[in-house]
């Protein structure tokens, strides 16, 4: 997809700030620090667009972009961030449970997993509770610049492995910093986006879904 314009929509703490215009939504999902933030920035070229941080738990809100004005990206708080009072996490999973809670929202979850790390309980338990309430999803490992050819080899196979895929296939790997795997990633979202795009002409969108704008949402 061609990027021609993207902008900040919209902070929502609380699901009535969510957006219901039945444009696709592409979720950034996972551990606090794994690059969600940088990720969708680089995806979009828009350096500096969403907020990144050394420190993590840097996102507390859910925060969505326009992107071409025809669907959003959505950046979620990052979870397991060990100096989250407990009153903040039972905060982040209502709004994040209040978010998915809606069939078809989002339309895409794109999992990061950083790369350099095993899969945690939590990667887990977000993975399981995708797959419980059918949201497309779609695990993405990270920082890969930070491996050694050799190191990243492995990295893939055993993710792929956790995800029982099929030998050879293996998840996408990427680097926001240097742009690695990110076409591998938009191919994923188009896909998706188009998708919606032609279930809502036939009119087989979940009700309230409906996207309003007609046409691909390649420009
Ligand atoms: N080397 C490298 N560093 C990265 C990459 N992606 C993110 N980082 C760094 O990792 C740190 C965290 O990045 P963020 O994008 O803020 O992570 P996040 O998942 O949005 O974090 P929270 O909002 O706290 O959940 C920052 O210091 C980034 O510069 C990458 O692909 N490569
Ligand atoms: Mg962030």
């Amino acid at each position: 997809m061609k990027i021609t314009a993207c902008r900040f929509h919209v902070s929502a703490a609380r699901p009535e700030d969510f957006p219901r215009d039945g444009r696709p939504q592409i979720a950034f999902m996972g551990r606090s620090n794994v690059g969600k933030s940088s990720l969708l920035n680089r995806l979009l070229g828009a350096h500096g667009l969403a907020r990144t941080s050394k420190e993590p738990g840097r996102t507390r809100a859910i925060n969505f972009f326009a992107v071409n004005e025809r669907l959003y990206f959505v950046d979620l708080p990052g979870y397991g961030y060990a100096r989250v009072p407990d009153a903040m996490r039972e905060q982040w999973k209502d709004l994040v449970e209040a978010y998915v809670a809606e069939p078809g929202r989002p339309d895409l979850a794109v999992q990061l997993m950083d790369a350099r790390r095993e899969p945690g309980v939590m990667d887990r338990e977000l993975r399981d509770w995708l797959q419980d309430k059918d949201v497309r999803h779609e695990i993405v490992l990270t920082k890969v610049d930070k491996l050694s050819g050799n190191e990243r080899t492995r990295a893939l196979a055993s993710a792929g492995r956790w995800l029982g895929l099929k030998d050879p296939m293996l998840p996408i790997a990427v680097s926001a910093a240097t742009g690695d795997g990110l076409s591998a990633l938009w191919r994923v979202i188009d896909e998706v986006c188009e998708n919606k795009t032609l279930r809502a002409a036939r009119g087989d969108e979940p009700r309230g879904r409906a996207v309003t704008q007609g046409g691909s949402i390649t420009p």
